[in-house]
């Protein structure tokens, strides 16, 4: 098989990335090693930057969020029992978009099937050849046979654990680590949200996250140690543990009930430069990670798309130095989402080692944030996007 540009990975970026290449005139095809309802299993962001809605609009697949989905004006910072809102609306005229990446991920996949998009799943043992050619090709192995495309480009959408980042040799990329010390124990539960916004709850038990994906469906998040065993946390401990680190209107107003998924992921942030080897692009959380306090990683990955599908459909109109601006304008904006999904990681959470002045430093920089339009001006510019 031939094609323009094979897409290793089927989530939402190798998604996005295949249909706007597609409206582009541009042929593609994407090989995904999981089923489709494993990917579509996957319960993962929830806020979607303004810009990430208007790459939904350009790759014709926004129907459904625009109906379903919810605006948010604002969110509700909360520390020591106390809450405030940073309001998007009268800050920055901006806001974001409440809409699961299940559903991003669904909508994506009827849009390329409306178009008859080619996405091969259970496409096992991906392999990247001849990277550094100009002929590069990929092989892999479905219904027990080698399986060949030949194409101009390889791109990366594969995710941190996927094949591309790691068939880059090791002396070509330069790799930046920050691992938390802490998880993130997360719940999605059939019940209405405590609030109409979401809640960043900073206490000293640990950080706690209200968010939701619909009237009847709440996400939750409290900060756990990565190794705490599961068992400890059923759905009592989880919602007493939740209740006594929100505010007192909050807890008071908490709807419990069975959890319908439940698991710990560990914090990192963690950045791989250059985003690009020879004729291999790597996109999204194959470059880079973030931890979700910020809500910044499919947006981040949405935008990496923007730059790179810009990027191949110049050059295939013939701007020769197009693809050379891909990774640089991309890492410019990752590192600005690195650098804030870090500040409010360490402003919001309680570390083992956290002594008298830290914390003291912590609580300043919250009241701070409380009393300062300018301060909570820099938080809202980051929390819906910053421009690209
Ligand atoms: P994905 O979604 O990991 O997709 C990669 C795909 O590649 C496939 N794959 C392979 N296919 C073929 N051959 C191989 N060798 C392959 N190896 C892997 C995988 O099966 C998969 O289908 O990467 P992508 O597209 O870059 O998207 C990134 C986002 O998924 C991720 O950044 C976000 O989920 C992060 N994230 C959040 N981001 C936000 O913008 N806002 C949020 O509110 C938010 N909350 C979150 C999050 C991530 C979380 N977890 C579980 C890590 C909350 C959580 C709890
Ligand atoms: C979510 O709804 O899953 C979510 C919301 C905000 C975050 C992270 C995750 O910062």
């Amino acid at each position: 098989m031939r094609t323009q540009v094979c897409i290793i990975g089927g989530g939402p970026s190798g998604l996005l990335l295949s249909q706007l290449l597609h409206l582009a005139g541009i042929d593609s095809v994407v090989l995904e090693r999981h089923t489709r309802d494993h990917v579509l299993s996957r319960i993962r962001a929830g806020v979607l930057e303004w810009g990430t809605v208007r790459m939904m609009e350009r790759a014709e697949a926004a129907e459904r969020m625009h109906k379903e989905g919810f605006l948010h004006e604002g969110i509700q910072l909360a520390a020591a029992n106390r809450g405030f809102r940073v309001d998007f609306k009268s800050l920055i005229d901006s806001k974001v978009m409440i809409y699961g990446q299940t559903e991003v991920t669904a909508d994506l996949y009827e849009a390329r099937e409306k178009l008859d998009g080619v996405i091969v799943h259970e496409a096992q043992g991906a392999a990247l050849h001849d990277l550094d050619s100009d002929a590069p090709y990929v092989t892999y192995v479905t219904d027990n046979a080698e399986q060949r495309i030949d194409c101009d480009f390889v791109v990366g959408c594969d995710g941190y654990h996927g094949v591309s980042r790691a068939s880059i040799p090791a002396a070509k990329l330069k790799t930046f680590e920050k691992v938390y010390p802490f998880g993130w124990l997360g719940v999605l539960a059939e019940t209405p949200p405590v609030s109409d916004e979401l809640i960043y709850a900073n206490h000293r038990r640990g950080f706690a996250l209200c968010s939701m994906r619909n009237d009847a469906l709440s996400r939750y998040y409290i900060q756990t140690p990565t190794d705490d065993p599961m068992e400890k946390w059923t759905d009592a401990a989880f919602w007493d543990e939740l209740q006594r680190r929100l505010p007192n209107e909050a807890a008071d107003a908490l709807v419990k009930g069975p959890s319908v998924e439940k698991n710990i992921v560990p914090l990192r942030s963690f950045v791989a430069e250059p985003m690009r080897y020879g004729r291999l692009f790597l996109v999204g959380d194959a470059a880079h990670i973030v931890p979700p306090t910020g809500a910044k990683g499919l947006n981040l990955a949405v935008s990496d798309v923007h730059y790179l599908h810009k990027a191949l459909t110049q050059h295939y109109q013939g701007e020769r130095l197009a693809l050379d601006h891909y990774s640089p304008n991309a890492l410019a904006r990752v590192w600005k989402a690195i650098r804030f999904s870090w500040w409010m990681t360490t402003t919001m959470h309680r570390f083992p080692d956290q002594g008298e002045f830290d914390q003291r430093i912590q609580e300043s920089e919250l009241a701070y944030l409380e009393s300062s339009a300018a301060a909570q001006t820099q938080l809202a510019e980051n929390y819906v996007g910053l421009p690209y």
